[in-house]
């Protein structure tokens, strides 16, 4: 029988990982509980607008504004956890336990993609695992650490199957949600990411806003075999983040979200602490990279809670290619 998130983490199979059980567990259980309230929606009056705002801007589904709820109830509880930072929330919260000396941080984005939600697509959970800082205050400012600090990171993906994904530096490891049985299952260790692919994703609706190096290496990907590149790729966009980099731990690829010529994408679309730097830490666990396009993702401090950067990530040799592109450019 497969064995259990509990029991991954008790054999201490990355002790990194096993170091932050706690919180880990804390994290299951509300991605478990957002797993059924996103299946049940259609019958619990949790479809549609909440009818409120985000620190974002943006309109806020009811699920989002449930989603958060969960999350925040779970670390607020768990022990291990000093403060907790929201994509839907302007600052960090302090947990039951704030003191803590050798407590970390977690930032989060709820429900990612959650557009999806009225077309039944997928939509996940993206989570980022910090150390705390010295003394026995926090604030939001403590989660301002580049994402090379990151203690561990992880996503759930609700989708035909839920599956939670965590990793450290040593490694990223997927859990499948046995419904029956309430449990996250172990059902693949040490992903990893092929450095070469014929698969990329971007949302080509903008391109004719996209700076020349991306411009320049779509155009070589769509130019297929008797283009530059020699071979045909495919093009996915699943409009949420957690399926379209689940899909390159699976199966390799690319995924782009670059900075371009709007006034609204001068830094692209995604924000580095709870979605660019924890998807960064487990790409590269896999043996992949994730860049803004000039730099690591993971070696950004970021400026403030919210701030967003481009995102390229995936395949090793792909995003070594971007990298020099816009070297060039
Ligand atoms: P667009 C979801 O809103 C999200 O933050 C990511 O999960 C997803 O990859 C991206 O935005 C989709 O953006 O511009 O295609 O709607």
């Amino acid at each position: 029988m497969s064995m259990t998130l509990h029991d991954f983490l008790l054999a201490k199979r990355d002790a990194r990982l096993s170091e932050l059980a706690p919180v880990l567990a804390a994290l299951a259980q509300a991605c478990r509980r957002i797993s059924t309230a996103v299946r049940c929606a259609a019958f619990t009056g949790q479809t549609g607008l909440a009818g409120s705002g985000n620190v974002q801007g943006e309109e806020q589904k009811k699920l989002d504004v449930l989603a958060n709820r969960l999350m925040a109830e779970a670390l607020h509880a768990c022990p291990q956890v000093r403060a907790f930072a929201s994509e839907e929330d302007e600052d960090s919260t302090p947990g039951s336990h704030a003191a803590n000396p050798d407590g970390v941080l977690v930032a989060f984005d709820p429900l990612d993609g959650s557009s999806n939600l009225d077309i039944n697509g997928p939509v996940g959970s993206i989570f980022s695992i910090q150390p705390g800082p010295p003394g026995d205050t926090v604030g939001t400012a403590d989660f301002l650490q580049p994402g090379r600090q990151q203690l561990a990171a992880g996503y759930a993906l609700y989708g035909p199957a839920t599956v939670l994904v965590v990793g450290s530096v040593a490694g990223v490891h997927a859990f499948t949600l046995d419904e029956a049985r309430g449990e996250f299952l172990l059902s693949q260790s040490g992903l990893q990411i092929a450095p070469d692919c014929s698969e990329f994703a971007i949302n080509a609706a903008y391109q004719r806003h996209w700076h020349a190096p991306v411009t320049r290496y779509v155009g070589e990907c769509l130019a297929g075999r008797d283009g530059p590149r020699g071979k045909d790729f495919n093009m996915r966009w699943m409009a949420a983040m957690v399926a379209d980099v689940h899909r390159i731990l699976q199966r390799g690829g690319v995924f782009l979200y670059p900075a371009d010529q709007r006034a609204s994408a001068r830094q692209g679309k995604l924000r580095l602490l709870y979605e660019a730097a924890p998807m960064a830490l487990l790409v590269h666990a896999a043996g992949g990279l994730a860049s803004s396009g000039h730099e690591p993702i993971l070696d950004i401090l970021p400026a403030s809670l919210h701030e967003r950067v481009p995102v390229l990530l995936g395949a090793r040799h792909e995003i070594e290619r971007l990298n020099d592109y816009h070297r060039q450019a």
